[in-house]
């Protein structure tokens, strides 16, 4: 067999790395949710998505690796206005990207933070990302320059929704959309496990955050507008009154509760044309 390559050195496919600022951005968005949307129109509209809801840019060379985990249970519609908005947002953003939707399994208390450790720990079997964006499934972008990446910092990305006047409730606010490198994530044990119910799961990880010595790195106000959909309390995600308590003792629990404690059983994983779904018993409070 001949092992000669005939291909002239410069027909090869040498893609070169991506713009730091991608030249596909357009800026502000329209983001309304009155209209239902419907997934097959979804799927339609973004051709260049492959199974699992990958992608990764053909005309250069993505800059990071980047799994956007969401955690999850009975929000389908906002799932869909998610996936209308989102994907070609990040397609114009020129990354490689896979969606990971960790559904919480069964009708106990919600544990947001332990979902998306679970996120962490299933997207890596997947592939070698670098960077994982941590989203609410119900908070949309508004303006594709906020860069779903990551940062030297950790980064704050949902810093002003439409249901906090477009701004930050407080300084040391961390909820709704952040991305953590690999190395941000290890450094802080990934997140608490132990935040049943709602609330304070996020002022944990900012304190964790803080407390290794790292900032936050945000977008301006503009750029970081968000909007929210409107919702009730879900069913088993009341308010936690641990949280006061937990919050107050990070820095004692932190080592020992995270992604180094992290405990979970995976009972289905399933890849959709716009994500992965992966469903999975958490345990209880
Ligand atoms: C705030 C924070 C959120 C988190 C939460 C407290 C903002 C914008 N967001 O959200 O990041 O800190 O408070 O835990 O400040 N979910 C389900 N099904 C459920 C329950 C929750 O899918 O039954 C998921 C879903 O992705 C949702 C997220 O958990 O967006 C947060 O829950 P929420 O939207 O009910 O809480 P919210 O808006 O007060
Ligand atoms: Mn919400």
């Amino acid at each position: 067999p001949s092992t000669t390559d005939v291909t002239p050195a410069h027909t090869k496919d040498i893609v070169g790395n991506c713009a730091e600022t991608s030249p596909l951005l357009v800026g502000p968005l329209r983001v309304e949710f009155n209209i239902p949307v419907e997934i097959n129109e979804i799927i339609k509209a973004n051709p260049s998505l492959m199974e699992g809801g990958r992608y990764k840019p053909s005309e250069c060379k993505a800059l990071q690796k980047v799994a956007i985990i969401i955690p999850f249970r009975k929000r389908e519609s906002h799932l869909n206005y998610w996936l209308y908005y989102m994907h070609p947002v990040l397609q114009r953003q020129q990354l490689d990207y896979g969606v990971y939707i960790i559904n919480q399994d069964g009708s106990n208390t919600f544990n947001r933070a332990k979902l998306l450790n679970i996120g962490y720990m299933e997207a890596l079997k997947d592939y070698d990302y670098d960077c994982f964006v941590f989203s609410d499934v119900d908070i949309v972008a508004m303006d594709d320059r906020n860069i779903y990446r990551c940062f030297s910092q950790p980064r704050h990305i949902s810093v002003a929704l439409d249901k906090f006047g477009f701004g930050l409730p407080y300084y040391q606010y961390f909820g709704g959309v952040s991305a953590l490198s690999k190395e941000q994530f290890t450094k802080i044990n990934g997140f608490p496990n132990t935040y049943w119910g709602w609330g304070g799961e996020d002022d944990d990880i900012y304190n964790r955050i803080a407390s290794k010595g790292m900032s936050i790195s945000r977008p301006d106000s503009v750029t970081g507008k968000c909007r929210m959909i409107h919702h009730n309390r879900d069913d088993k995600n009341d308010p936690n009154p641990k949280r006061f308590d937990l919050i107050a003792r990070t820095r004692q629990t932190m080592n020992t509760d995270g992604i180094n404690s992290l405990s979970y059983n995976v009972l289905r994983r399933e890849n959709f044309p716009l994500y992965v779904k992966i469903t999975v018993d958490v345990g209880n409070p």
